[in-house]
């Protein structure tokens, strides 16, 4: 198959990458590389301006003054792509969060086999914040009432999601006056739906008001539920040294590479994988064991929790099959290709599907259910391993990095304070006296249609420069994690002044992994912590923080740069707008562009842009948090204060005469 127009340094960042695509080539293999190269995007559906909602059209509308055969706007057909996006989005986020309650209320049960809650001390914070009692009540009881108080927030009819009390309190009055506040995530989901049936809402602001109360619904609902019962049930992260990219595949041992997102069959796996029948089961196929890794979102579950290697983001799913090294590649739910199949024919590797919900045909299905959890696991290992014999030739990039993940906002929390003084003040402080000029959060996928990796990486390492602490989740994170930049000191030769002295003094990489696409409702709460701290105004809005997703691909990542701007965040996409309109359009009748942009930050004190450069991306970025910075009073950001302090600076010490250090130190040459 043709590789297309790109060569293999333009299509990925990373050498491992690189390496398989001279491979696919070789084998004459097509990839999602090769594939954008080959299909070139619709232009007019790339830019929002088709609608196909009923059998009139589909409508194409080119020409400006244009309508459908209903009548229908540019303007209205633009809003409604975009809401319907983000409904499915937020419905995918929240269906897992569901399935995490549903598990959670099994667990509680005693129906669920294997499952156990690790982290009681999470579970009884989670339940007295939504006033369950739980004096003198076993954690079984406050589970029970949890999971069906939090299983009650997806069908619940009106009021509002219970986890949106979770925000500044004068966000929440917001929301109120705005009418955006989320009742329940499957009304607010249906509702996107109904509203744009052919005949219904026309008014693309007000399709758009109904966005933000749908997107609401996923971060201040679905999205937090599911992180909640994961660290409930797993354990909050905390700290690990882990590895990331296709070199953490082994040669000797059976790999499993466990894809997609719900953590509670990964986690059973590993479970599994460490059980002595299944490493015996190993060790008689002939190998020295099972080496499990991840790809997406469920590496990032695992890989926090327990350390378990990364062998990649997004576009490594078919890479790591193309090493020829991996026995199966069990996926669940979201961000999975249809491609894999296709692909895994080449090579020995079995495709196995487990969501009652996900099937791909030529995909072997094993189904799971989290009452036989344990069972199931072990039963796929052993497809697994019965698989192994079946190798042929493989050829595994030796190319692998170490980073540390693991940094929930309950433990950024512990870091800047320790057991007794846990705060946020240390943080806020740094901030306030510009050593951090402010914070990023760079998120979200990859996307072939950009070099893999590199938007998120340059934005990242260039924000670093500029003194911007950033935290960063899902295949994001992934990506920094390959370029190094998510290990401790190895990382802090290539941050500025006041940010090393921080990260020096607390004992933090430069960029904090925060876990998975859901989990950016961390970064919700993170902010929240930080404004009720004190010093940097009473709203997330006023925050000096941006949002960035440079290669972003899935309509997750819209419901999530929406709540983002509806809790007050800038949010910044890079590559295309799916609403970028006509070219030749005059500006300001760009209703829709322009209504998530200024008028947004009108009514929710954020905004959501589109920009493609890098390096704007960066300006706008510095310039929003310089903004913000002003608005708060803070001294405007200086590097040249800092750096004297910190490591660097105990070295300098070491290395001066006596004389001129005790004048350094305490301003006297002599005694
Ligand atoms: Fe065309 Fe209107 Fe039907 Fe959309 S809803 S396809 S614009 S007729
Ligand atoms: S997996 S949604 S490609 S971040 Fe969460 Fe990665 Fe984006 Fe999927």
């Amino acid at each position: 198959m043709a590789r297309g127009k790109r060569t293999y340094e333009e299509q990925s960042a990373d050498p491992a990458a690189q390496q398989m695509l001279i491979r696919a080539d070789e084998l004459g293999i097509g990839t999602a590389f090769s594939r954008a190269d080959d299909m070139v995007p619709c232009n007019i559906g790339g830019a929002g301006m088709c609608c196909k909602i009923c059998g009139m059209g589909p409508c194409r509308l080119t020409k400006d003054g244009q309508t459908g055969v209903c009548g229908a706007t540019l303007d209205t057909i633009q809003a409604r792509n975009f809401i319907r996006a983000i409904a499915a989005g937020a419905a995918a986020h929240s269906d897992h969060g569901r399935d995490m309650a549903f598990t959670l209320k099994a667990v509680a049960n005693g129906e669920a086999e294997g499952y156990m809650i690790r982290d009681v001390a999470k579970l009884r914070m989670v339940a007295r914040d939504n006033g369950i009692q739980i004096e003198g009540r076993s954690p079984t009881e406050i589970a029970n009432d949890l999971a069906d108080l939090y299983i009650a927030q997806f069908g619940q009819q009106r009021g509002r999601i219970i986890a949106t009390k979770r925000a500044p309190a004068k966000r929440q009055q917001l929301w109120e006056e705005r009418g955006v506040m989320p009742r329940g995530v499957d009304r607010e989901v249906v509702e996107a739906l109904h509203r744009t049936h052919i005949g219904d809402d026309q008014d693309p602001e007000h399709i758009l008001v109904h966005a933000v109360r749908t997107a609401l619904s996923d971060g201040w609902g679905g999205s937090l539920i599911a992180t909640d019962v994961s660290d409930i049930l797993f354990g909050t992260p905390a700290p690990i040294l882990g590895q990331a990219n296709l070199g953490v595949l082994k040669d000797d041992m059976v790999n499993v590479v466990v894809h997609g997102h719900e953590p509670t069959l990964s986690q059973m796996i590993v479970a599994a994988s460490q059980d002595p029948e299944i490493i015996e089961y190993a060790k008689q196929a002939g190998a020295k064991g099972i080496n499990l890794s991840g790809i997406c979102c469920t590496a990032n579950e695992i890989l926090m929790r327990q350390g378990i290697p990364a062998a990649g983001n997004f576009l490594h799913q078919e890479l790591a099959i193309l090493t020829g090294a991996v026995e199966a590649m069990i996926v669940d739910v979201q961000c999975i290709m249809q491609a894999l199949v296709e692909l895994a024919s080449n090579f020995h590797t079995q495709i196995i599907t487990t969501s009652p919900k996900v099937q791909i045909k030529g995909a072997t299905h094993i189904q799971f259910d989290e009452h036989k959890a344990l069972t199931i696991a072990k039963q796929i290992l052993k497809v697994s391993i019965d698989n192994y014999k079946n190798r042929g030739k493989t050829h595994i990039p030796q190319v692998r990095e170490d980073l540390i993940p693991g940094f929930s906002h309950e433990y950024i929390n512990y870091m800047l304070g320790g057991s007794y003084r846990a705060s946020f003040r240390p943080l806020n402080d740094a901030i306030m006296s510009g050593r951090i000029r402010g914070v990023a959060a760079v998120v979200g996928c990859n996307n072939p249609r950009s070099k893999q990796d590199f938007l998120h990486t340059y934005v990242t390492e260039q924000l670093l420069k500029q003194d911007v602490l950033v935290v960063e989740t899902g295949c994001g994170a992934i990506a920094s994690a390959k370029l190094g930049l998510l290990l401790g000191e190895a990382g802090l030769d290539k941050v500025g002044p006041g940010l090393r002295e921080i990260c020096e003094t607390v004992g933090i990489p430069p960029v904090l992994h925060m876990g998975s696409c859901v989990d950016n409702s961390r970064i919700l709460t993170v902010l929240t912590q930080m404004v009720e701290e004190g010093g940097l105004g009473d709203d997330i809005d006023q925050v000096p923080a941006v949002g960035l997703a440079p290669e972003w691909m899935s309509e997750k990542a819209l419901s999530i740069g929406t709540y983002c701007v509806a809790s007050g965040a800038y949010v910044i996409f890079g590559g295309s707008s799916p609403i970028s309109g006509m070219p030749d359009r005059v500006a300001d009748s760009d209703i829709v562009l322009r209504f998530i942009s200024e008028g947004w930050e009108k009514l929710y004190g954020g905004k959501m842009e589109f920009i493609p450069d890098p390096d704007e991306m960066i300006k706008m970025t510095l310039e929003h948090i310089d903004k913000k910075r002003a608005a708060l009073g803070l001294p405007e950001y200086d590097p040249a204060r800092f750096g004297r302090s910190g490591d660097q600076r105990m070295i300098e010490l070491e290395q001066m005469p006596v004389a001129e250090k005790r004048q350094a130190l305490y301003g006297v040459a002599a005694d």
